[in-house]
């Protein structure tokens, strides 16, 4: 046995160092046996039209003082002996937030704890919401929110004439539907008792339909004893009590049967996106001849591209062209299967999970960015990061000790290649003992982190969730009995990186605090030293012999809740855990954690950064980084980004041009290698790439100011900074397939990447407006009312790029070694207006490391632009002790330099002079002479304006 573990996971390690990622370690849907079970019964339904599951009228009550609509599901299995078997599963619905209504379908006998001598909760898992809920939310989760009125549900007993004939036809016994019909402000909905059936309504419009087909499918509880007489003719009885497949045969499927499923057919609209993380398009694909989209979080070595295959997290959050949204609330292994009707102009999905309740909230809005902005209130808004941590991140497995980073860092400067953070993977410890120092190597780690506090810079180490064997810090889980248990209650012994291992519960508040406990030790550093941040890797959990490379699904986590209940949101306990460690550790300096997770959930983007995991140093995993960072991006967790250049294999020099220029715009900007692969830091590159990659990656740092800005609004509403074309213009239906190119936010400027070999031109989408290619500034007009496809020269030094007539941006242009030495530097302000004289930008500004934005201490200014040439400022946000500030966090707040884009409609503006009108009123009017012109652009120089005043421009 301990052999047969010995050599599967040489085999899985020998895999993973040597191939592309070894699919047959995952489970297809038709070798998962709840996957299967679901879609042959959604098969046999679709066939038999039969539905066996009902509201029972009777049973519906309204609980006015939590807002809640109570009822009772009933499933009848038929019997030939007349004896039907009846289940019940209490179903209660409630309106959220004011656009959202939330229903959860629980099984009535589960709900009562018994005692059954397991070791696990037989109860359903209910829970899933506090980890991915707001914590605003989640003390009033069934409570109506913001619903000013509420017309409760008037029950109308109709005889539908066309549903009787149906019925008759289809031998339904009922020939009359019961309708409840709930209005809460511009939603409605019906519920509909048999078939149980809900549509819901915005403003009178059907958008969704729930259980159109009948998918709805709760495999109740029942014995192996019992299974037979509880079948429905539509179920197969494929791996009800045990498990076939080959990497997972050892599960003990302890309760049996449990799946839950559920069908939705979003309508008008044949697109839809989210659910991530897969490595395919943005637009998600159409399943129905294939595999469903799976979110099980699985580590992927070498992941393959364009296939719908788990990988390392999960958000089951999915909406539509029709700006209509589904969470489906459930941590459990869950497949979603996508089925496009273009005739019905409708999407028909399915959705299955291995076991837990059905939650979902359903969201209906006018347009996409409200649904982001309401599914980033309810699980939390994005973190905002450290300013710092938007720059340029160097990683590599690994930097061998402190001379080697030491020297990487003074390279870096020598070269004149800006970067913030410096990472160390897993070999900086004593032998993958993490919370330790391969003391040889980093003899003196608060020296280390000194030394690159001197230009700001950080250091990031990882820790994982696996804990080796016998030593300090897993002896202390072990004693405290936070470690992840295995089916019988025994610690859980598996294989990872150091050996043999144990895993820490986070999932128990104690295991939490202990783990954090572990950080305060580990990171007990002089008050000045605040520069040390943490990398959580392989918390899928990654383990090299469970099954399907992870947790063996009937592990056992505190409060006897099996793993396969809460296995997508481990991850995020895990990184939530180290995040409130590193808040509390640095809380006297008030300073903002930065953190990187590889598995993540719902939520995970209130506390964490995550990155696509192992891709390969080859064009396709450059092409396919931007659908995926995209993905992240509309489904609420925005800061990711795909290792540069590639992580396993060497890159061609052409490939690393190309990658950087197109990581430039990923929201987590980093490089990182595979130990097997030749060193490739900036500097060590020939010329001319040494060049083109040292200018990307100072061109990320002078856009420094409108990234952090886009970070701004993520913080606050969600919207996404690596932003899809049809977010900024839906009105084009074309749009909604692109996945190549992007918006940087609402910030105007569009870009698409080059990601194939040899590609001196590249071939643009362009809605109508003026755009402005960034470097010269040179415009052409797209005066149609349609896109227009323009081919943009791209030789090895040019990114497309463009920013569109309409916006202004703010930059800096001062080369620096890091963005703390930015601080003090002045504002560049880039004005591209569209074709009447007009553009707005937004500029955010705070201190970039503490919390301090939190209690007021940050500017938000608009700068429009009228009429061509009278540009004005108007803070919308100033600190009430800006003086105070102002001399410390927010120092400089001047502009040095305007620069307005010239387009071909507006030659004749010429500048003389120009004249300020201050806040005092005064004029004050200022000689050209500082300033310049040529046919694309106006500059002037030293205007002596500061973005926290307001002011008026004239030009
Ligand atoms: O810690 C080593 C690597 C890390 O570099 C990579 O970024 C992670 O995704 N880690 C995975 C462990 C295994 C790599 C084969």
């Amino acid at each position: 046995m301990v052999l047969l573990k010995w050599l599967l996971c040489q085999l899985v390690l020998f895999t993973a160092l040597s191939h592309a990622f070894t699919d047959y370690l995952l489970k297809k849907c038709a070798q998962s046996g709840f996957c299967h079970r679901n879609r042959v019964y959604a098969e046999n339904i679709t066939k038999s039209h039969r539905s066996y599951y009902k509201l029972d009228t009777g049973s519906i009550a309204h609980d006015p003082l939590q807002n809640v609509l109570h009822a009772t599901l009933v499933k009848t299995i038929p019997r030939l002996d007349g004896d039907d078997i009846a289940i019940e599963f209490p179903f209660s619905l409630s309106f959220l937030q004011d656009h959202s209504v939330r229903f959860v379908i629980d099984e009535k006998e589960r709900t009562v704890a018994n005692n059954s001598g397991l070791s696990i909760s037989p109860q359903r898992y209910n829970k899933t919401w506090q980890y991915a809920f707001d914590e605003k939310f989640r003390n009033k989760v069934l409570n109506k929110t913001n619903s000013p009125e509420l017309h409760f549900f008037k029950q109308e007993h109709i005889a539908n004439s066309l549903w009787s004939k149906l019925s008759s036809f289809l031998s339904l016994s009922n020939s009359t539907r019961d309708i409840v019909h709930l209005q809460n402000g511009n939603i409605s909905l019906d519920i509909f008792t048999e078939p149980f059936q809900l549509k819901i309504y915005l403003q009178n419009t059907l958008k969704l339909i729930v259980n159109e087909r009948s998918f709805l499918n709760i495999e109740h509880h029942r014995t192996k004893q019992e299974n037979f007489a509880h079948i429905l003719p539509e179920e197969i009885t494929f791996n009800m009590f045990k498990d076939d497949f080959l990497y997972s045969k050892q599960d003990t499927l302890p309760l049996g049967p449990e799946s839950i499923a559920l069908d939705f057919s979003f309508v008008e609209s044949t697109d839809v996106y989210g659910i991530p993380e897969h490595a395919t398009s943005l637009r998600l694909l159409d399943t129905s001849q294939s595999e469903p989209y799976r979110l099980f979080n699985v580590d992927v070595f070498e992941y393959n591209i364009g296939t719908t295959q788990p990988m390392y997290g999960s958000i089951p959050f999915m909406f539509s062209s029709s700006a209509t949204s589904i969470f489906w609330v459930n941590a459990a292994d869950t497949w979603v299967d996508i089925k496009y009707d273009a005739q019905l102009n409708k999407t028909m999905t399915h959705w299955v999970s291995e076991n837990g309740v059905i939650d979902v909230v359903v969201s209906l809005e006018q347009d996409i960015p409200t649904i982001i902005n309401r599914f980033t209130d309810l699980t939390g808004r994005p973190f905002l990061p450290p300013i710092s941590s938007i720059g340029y991140h160097q990683c590599r497995w690994n930097y061998n000790d402190e001379m080697d980073v030491l020297s990487v860092d003074s390279q870096m400067d020598a070269h004149r290649i800006p970067y913030d953070f410096i990472w160390l993977d897993l070999e900086y410890t004593n032998d993958k003992k993490y919370f330790t120092w391969k003391s040889n190597s980093f003899p003196n780690p608060k020296r280390l982190l000194s030394k690159l506090k001197k230009l700001g810079r950080n250091l990031v180490v990882l820790i994982d969730p696996h804990l080796k064997k016998d030593y300090e810090v897993s002896d202390r889980v072990i004693s405290e009995n936070v470690a992840v248990k295995d089916h019988n209650g025994n610690n859980y012994i598996g294989h990872c990186w150091p050996g043999n291992s144990i895993w820490i519960d986070t999932m128990s508040n104690y295991g939490q605090e202990i783990w954090k406990s572990f950080f305060k030790k580990f990171m007990n550093l002089p008050v000045n030293l605040t520069n040390l941040f943490i990398w959580n890797d392989m918390n899928e959990p990654s383990i090299f012999d469970g099954p399907e490379t992870t947790a063996p699904k009937d592990l056992i986590h505190d409060n006897h809740i099996e793993e396969r209940s809460v296995h997508n949101v481990y991850g995020l306990s895990v990184h939530e855990a180290t995040y409130d460690a590193i808040k509390s550790i640095y809380s006297s300096s008030d300073k903002r954690p930065f953190l990187l997770t590889r598995a993540f959930f719902a939520g995970s983007q209130r506390t964490a950064a995550t990155w696509t995991g192992d891709n390969m140093a080859n064009w396709d995993y450059l092409k396919i980084s931007i659908p995926m960072v995209l993905s992240n991006n509309v489904a609420g967790m925005p800061f990711i980004g795909a290792d540069i250049a590639g992580f396993a294999g060497d890159p061609t020099p052409e490939l690393i041009a190309r990658w950087y220029q197109a990581g430039l715009w990923y929201p987590f900007f980093r490089a990182h290698a595979h130990i097997d692969t030749k060193r490739r830091e900036p500097y060590l590159f020939n010329e001319p790439l040494k060049s083109i990659v040292r200018d990307t990656i100072q061109l990320r740092y002078f856009l420094l100011p409108t990234l952090y800005t886009l970070f701004h609004k993520a913080s606050t509403t969600g919207f996404p900074i690596m932003s899809p074309m049809f977010i900024e213009h839906p009105e084009f239906p074309e749009l909604y397939g692109i996945d190549d190119q992007f918006y940087w936010g609402d910030s105007g400027l569009l870009v698409k990447p080059v990601t194939a070999r040899d590609q001196l031109e590249t071939e643009m989408i362009f809605p109508p407006g003026i755009f402005y290619d960034f470097a010269s500034l040179n415009s052409f007009i797209n005066d149609g009312t349609d896109l227009m496809k323009k081919n943009i020269t791209t030789p090895l030094d040019k990114i497309p790029l463009f920013i569109e007539g309409g916006h202004i941006i703010a930059m800096r242009e001062k080369y620096r070694r890091s963005s703390k030495l930015m601080k003090n530097d002045p504002y560049i302000i880039v004005i591209a207006p569209d074709a009447e004289g007009r553009a707005v930008g937004d500029l955010y500004v705070d201190d970039g490391e503490s919390f301090g934005y939190q209690r007021g201490e940050y500017v938000k200014t608009q700068l429009v632009l009228e009429n061509g040439h009278i540009l004005k400022n108007d803070p919308i946000h100033i600190p009430e002790n800006l003086v105070d500030i102002h001399s410390d966090t927010l120092r400089n707040t001047n502009i040095e330099k305007i620069i307005i884009a010239k387009n071909e409609l507006q030659q004749n503006l010429k500048l003389k002079s120009y004249v300020a009108v201050k806040q005092d009123g005064k004029e004050y009017s200022f000689p050209s002479k500082l300033s310049y012109e040529n046919d694309h652009k106006i500059v002037i120089l030293n205007p002596k304006l500061d973005i926290t005043e307001s002011w008026e421009l004239i030009i």
